[in-house]
């Protein structure tokens, strides 16, 4: 047996079939509208007077079909807030869009994921252009960060292989993040300018956060560097560079203990850079840094 799925316009959208004997069971994700059915044998000579079954079944439980390309994405208009959705059929593909109104670590969490299905999440940009991807294994919630500026942002979520389906519901959260109002300075182009002497509240992220600050140094003298974390036990790396964003000293330490350190820097603008070094921490970082300068 063979069936075929037309729709209005007489379009073959997809067809189905079995061998001699079996049952053909198939599922088939549409839209709103009309579709025509066709049932034939698949070879010739193999008329039989046996009447044949055909039933039809409609799932309208994921409220958010069909949203199956860009402009079709649901929108999500709350963080935290959970949305359900299903990849239902073979090469489903499920579209949400969302709006940041300011610099933001945005995460992505995709839980309750199907035992057969392996979670693929892609993160684009308003233009479609695609900024990130994250997959897991078969069953496997996918965790994601994302620092991303003001505006529109696309999340795709389907099957790794575009092949397995499932009538369970996965949950679909985003989170955002604006504690560091410093944000975003991830960049010499974004550096922060701060000032000496200034106390500066930043955080690095868990996701490839830098933190990049600007400042400028009046004369020549001993830079001293206090970076301070009470709440954290991780190593984080400093690169200060000069003006011309040539690397001038670089160390990695473990933040929680304080980092104090002291060196001679010339006269003029001079940039720092904190980041985290080669660990998988889940949780952000909060620190306070202040430069001073004692004279020659
Ligand atoms: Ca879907
Ligand atoms: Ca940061
Ligand atoms: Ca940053």
């Amino acid at each position: 047996m063979s069936v075929t799925l037309y729709n209005e316009n007489k379009k073959k959208i997809g067809r189905f079939s079995e061998k001699k004997g079996r049952s053909v069971i198939a599922e088939k994700l549409i839209g709103q509208g009309n579709y025509y059915l066709q049932l034939s044998g698949r070879g010739k000579n193999n008329d039989h007077t046996h009447p044949y079954l055909l039933s039809l079944a409609l799932d309208t439980t994921d409220v958010n079909e069909m949203n199956n390309s860009f402009d079709y994405a649901t929108v999500v208009d709350k963080m935290d807030y959970t949305v359900k959705g299903t990849i239902r059929s073979a090469g489903d593909q499920d579209f949400y869009k969302f709006q940041l109104a300011q610099d933001s670590v945005v995460g992505v969490s995709v839980t309750s994921v199907p035992d057969n299905i392996a979670m693929s999440v892609r993160i684009y940009d308003v233009h479609k252009k695609k900024i990130g991807e994250k997959y897991q294994k078969k069953g496997i919630s996918v965790l994601a960060d994302y620092l991303l500026e003001k505006g529109s942002y696309y999340v795709q979520l389907s099957d790794r292989g575009n092949k397995k389906s499932s009538s369970l519901p996965y949950e679909l959260k985003l989170t955002q993040d604006i504690s560091d109002t410093f944000e975003i300075n991830n960049s010499f182009d974004q550096a922060a300018s701060i000032e000496i002497a200034q106390t500066v509240n930043g955080s690095i992220s868990p996701v490839s956060d830098r933190d990049f600050y600007r400042f400028q140094v009046k004369k020549q003298g001993g830079l001293n560097v206090i970076v301070t974390s009470p709440e954290s036990t991780k190593d984080v790396s400093i690169q200060i560079y000069d003006e011309h964003k040539k690397e001038k000293k670089r160390f990695i330490d473990r933040i929680g203990t304080g980092i104090n350190r002291n060196f001679t820097v010339e006269k003029g603008i001079h940039y720092i850079n904190l980041s985290k070094q080669n660990h998988k921490e889940r949780n952000p970082i909060s620190y306070a840094m202040k430069l001073t300068l004692a004279g020659p």
